[in-house]
């Protein structure tokens, strides 16, 4: 049986499908619109979703969030990422970092699992890095083409689909829930 990846965003399904096929577990697309609650939580809004979702569909699936944390502006703009990439994009956040010489960042990504009816189990990884100073690259998404992770000097959207899942967010949290199914046993 294969894994549900609940996400409308192709690339994000094609980033947690090539890390968790690395582990031996198969997975499948659900492209459904999800309910997100607004929450300054990202704990919150996942298990929210988590059970939204166990009303239409059947254990076991998941569903991942993830936000970027600007440190100079206060962790903005976080759970509402989604939000400000449609509205400001990227050139957004770079002109509100004009002049900003720390420009510290953080991307997080949580994994909600629905294990069986009321179980679920929450994943969570992180990467450091920082704003640049313009867009670089095509490869990825969303910030991508802003986001130097540490300890190197290109952008998320210069690397490949395999070397950004080695140390991005989202691959480090895909790591701890594909260890998680491994020792549970499913669904492989
Ligand atoms: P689903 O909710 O359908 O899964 P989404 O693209 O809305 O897709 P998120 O809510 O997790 O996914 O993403 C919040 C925002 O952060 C969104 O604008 C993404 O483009 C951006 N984002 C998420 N992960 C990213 C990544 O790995 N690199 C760059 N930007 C990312």
């Amino acid at each position: 049986m294969a894994l549900g990846i609940v996400t409308l965003n192709n690339k994000k399904y094609m980033e947690i499908k090539r890390k968790l096929n690395e582990y031996g577990i198969k997975v499948r697309q659900i492209p459904l619109i999800t309910v997100e609650i607004q929450s300054t939580n990202m704990y919150e809004i996942i298990l929210n979703k988590v059970s939204h979702l166990m009303k239409t569909i059947q254990p076991p699936f998941i569903v991942e969030d993830s936000g970027l944390f600007i440190k100079s502006l206060n962790g903005f703009p976080g759970p509402y990422s989604s939000y400000v990439f449609k509205t400001l994009g990227n050139n957004g956040i770079l002109k509100l970092m004009k002049g900003i010489k720390d420009r510290k960042a953080e991307f997080i990504s949580l994994i909600g699992l629905a294990l069986k009816p009321q179980v679920v189990k929450i994943f969570q990884g992180k990467v450091y890095g920082t704003i640049s100073m313009e867009k670089r690259g095509n490869k990825g998404f969303g910030f991508d083409p802003i986001f130097i992770p540490e300890g190197y000097n290109i952008t998320f959207a210069e690397m490949d689909i395999q070397s950004k899942n080695k140390i991005s967010h989202r691959g480090r949290a895909c790591e701890k829930l594909a260890k998680f199914l491994i020792n549970y046993g499913i669904p492989t």
